[in-house]
């Protein structure tokens, strides 16, 4: 594998994991073919009027796997897949991880600035991306961003319109041609189960990419574990509702959870609740999952609506604070149980039991999938808190990888010299080991479950002549718990509006979802003992303007 990069588990607890069956010494391809031959024509993708059974899968994802081999793609290289809910998400990916090509898991929101600092960061050859999609041309945006890149990278599109220079992805995965010998060479020529599998973003990605390797090993321990913590089994027709990028649609347990059980995966194409209502309807979805500010805008919905949600059994809520009264508001208007989720993408996954007692299940966000992960609470020292005590959450265990992707600066900063994963969250444990989050440390703010990287917003912003001083800090807000807002020390005589920020981001190709949506003007910033910008006291500076009397 040529992966510099990657930063290994202890060959010791490698073959721990193994010997305990915890790691099931499998890559995530070599399922395909089982389940097309133990399940014959059931339904695996559902996405609008398009159908996939298991055979489809399989089939389909042999021809892209065998054509991009035939195109100079091979085991050890990666690509960017930036692809909305589509069937075609799912055949790509089958097909990448079939061949040993590792996919990159981009956001569809997502710009030229993500693109090219992540596609440099790890060398990816191809681009995969969808003509267009919500009215942006993500083909012109894959064509710029492969120019940027340090090497050549080929563009590959999903769509009714592709250009002649890329790559049309659905005549190469078109069934036709030799399936067993392309089965029988992709079996002869795939990747082994400790390679890397997928790479997916961590929350707050800064100047430096932190991207997140989890090996064909660890990210099935994460599916089959976060799978049977749910209870999915092969009546699970799951709903795919967040970016099916996002580690916790796609295997948390999400898509491949529900195609390990046996189950279904239906498609929506938005979070909004028409969609999600009529597809839960349709397809008689029995689980979802989603972040707090999506799963609200359903509840509100459903007031009105009053869908038709009896086939719903589990909405899997995480990726953001969730506050006991409105997780029992949840649970009761949509008349299912509620399994909330603390989960991230360097690894720890943690529910709670789709049985517990409501005090559990409204006011925790439950234990890890499996006991093999271990957490440590410490104080500001690293020192262990006292049983039950609040402080930094570490954590350890076969789905948590031991670093980030060639970033030995930075793993030194996240992890501890005994592969402890700083995870930057505030939290205590309850006696009955259940994780209950109640903050943070790290420099991030949280918008709807999407996280946003304070550092790469400041260091964007900082390149405008007229900014002296940049924070950026969550505002908090009904809707999305937080949004961004950024504190500015202009220089002497000169002025910006938020507006006038706000374009200056989006020229310089930041995500939508970054860009600053309050702005805050100081004359002279609070500063800590090292000079940095006081954030503690800019949050409570924020909360003292927010407590003054509005104008009318
Ligand atoms: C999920 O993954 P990421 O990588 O986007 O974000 C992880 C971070 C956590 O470190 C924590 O700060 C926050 O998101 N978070 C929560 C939370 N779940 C995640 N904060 C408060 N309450 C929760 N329940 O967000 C993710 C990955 C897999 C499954 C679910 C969520």
């Amino acid at each position: 594998m040529s992966f510099d990069g990657f930063v290994p588990w202890p060959a010791d607890l490698a073959h721990a994991y193994r010997a305990a069956g915890v790691w099931p010494g499998r890559t995530m391809g070599s399922y395909l073919w089982e389940w097309a031959e133990s399940r014959g024509e059931r339904v695996a993708v559902v996405d609008g009027a398009t159908r996939l059974t298991y055979r489809d899968l399989a089939v389909r994802a042999d021809a892209l796997a065998v054509r991009l081999g035939e195109r100079g793609l091979s085991r050890g290289d990666t690509v960017l897949v930036q692809l909305p809910n589509t069937w075609e998400f799912v055949v790509v990916t089958a097909a990448l991880l079939r061949l040993g090509v590792v996919p990159t898991m981009m956001l569809p929101p997502h710009r030229d600035h993500e693109l090219t600092a992540i596609g440099a960061h790890v060398g990816a050859k191809a681009l995969v991306v969808p003509d267009s999609w919500r009215g942006f041309d993500h083909q012109e945006l894959a064509f710029r961003v492969a120019s940027a890149l340090p090497g050549p990278a080929s563009v590959l599109v999903v769509g009714d319109s592709v250009v002649p220079e890329a790559v049309d992805v659905r005549a190469l995965l078109d069934p036709a041609g030799d399936v067993a010998g392309r089965r029988a060479w992709l079996d002869a020529h795939g990747p082994s189960p400790s390679d890397i599998a997928v790479f997916l973003l961590s929350g707050g990605t800064t100047g430096v990419p932190k991207v997140i390797s989890r090996t064909h090993d660890d990210y099935l321990f994460n599916i089959t574990h976060s799978a049977r913590a749910c209870a999915f089994d092969a009546d699970t027709v799951y709903l795919a509702v967040l970016p099916a990028g996002h580690n916790f649609p796609l295997a948390s347990p999400g898509i491949f959870g529900a195609l390990h059980a046996g189950g279904r995966v239906v498609f929506s194409s938005s979070p909004r609740p028409e969609p999600v209502f009529a597809a839960i309807e349709a397809e008689r979805v029995t689980a979802t999952s989603a972040v707090p500010a999506v799963v609200l805008k359903w509840v509100d919905a459903a007031a009105s609506v009053k869908p038709d949600l009896s086939s719903l059994r589990y909405v899997h809520v995480g990726g953001s604070m969730l506050a006991p009264d409105i997780a029992e508001r949840m649970a009761r208007a949509l008349g299912c149980r509620l399994q909330q989720v603390y989960g991230m993408a360097e690894g720890l996954i943690c529910y709670t039991p789709p049985d517990a007692p409501d005090e559990l299940a409204f006011g925790t966000q439950g234990p890890p999938v499996s006991p093999f992960d271990e957490l440590l609470v410490v104080d500001e020292d690293g020192r262990p808190v006292p049983p039950g005590g609040e402080g930094e959450l570490l954590t350890r265990g076969p789905g948590t990888p031991r670093g980030y992707y060639g970033v030995p600066e930075q793993n030194k900063l996240s992890f501890t010299e005994d592969g402890w994963f700083r995870t930057g969250d505030l939290v205590r444990i309850t006696p009955e080991g259940y994780a209950v989050v109640c903050g943070r440390v790290k420099d991030l703010i949280n918008r709807g479950g999407e996280k946003i990287s304070a550092g790469e917003v400041e260091t964007l912003i900082q390149e405008l002549p007229e900014v002296a001083e940049v924070a950026a800090v969550p505002s908090p807000d009904p809707v999305y718990g937080e949004r961004v807002c950024v504190f500015v020390r202009f220089h002497g005589g000169c002025s910006l509006s938020l507006a006038e920020i706000a374009r200056f981001l989006t020229e310089r190709g930041l995500a939508a979802f970054k860009i600053p949506e309050r702005l805050e003007v100081l004359t002279a910033f609070p500063h800590t003992a090292v000079g940095k910008a006081d954030k503690k006291a800019l949050k409570v500076r924020l909360a003292e303007i927010d407590a003054l009397p509005r104008a009318a």
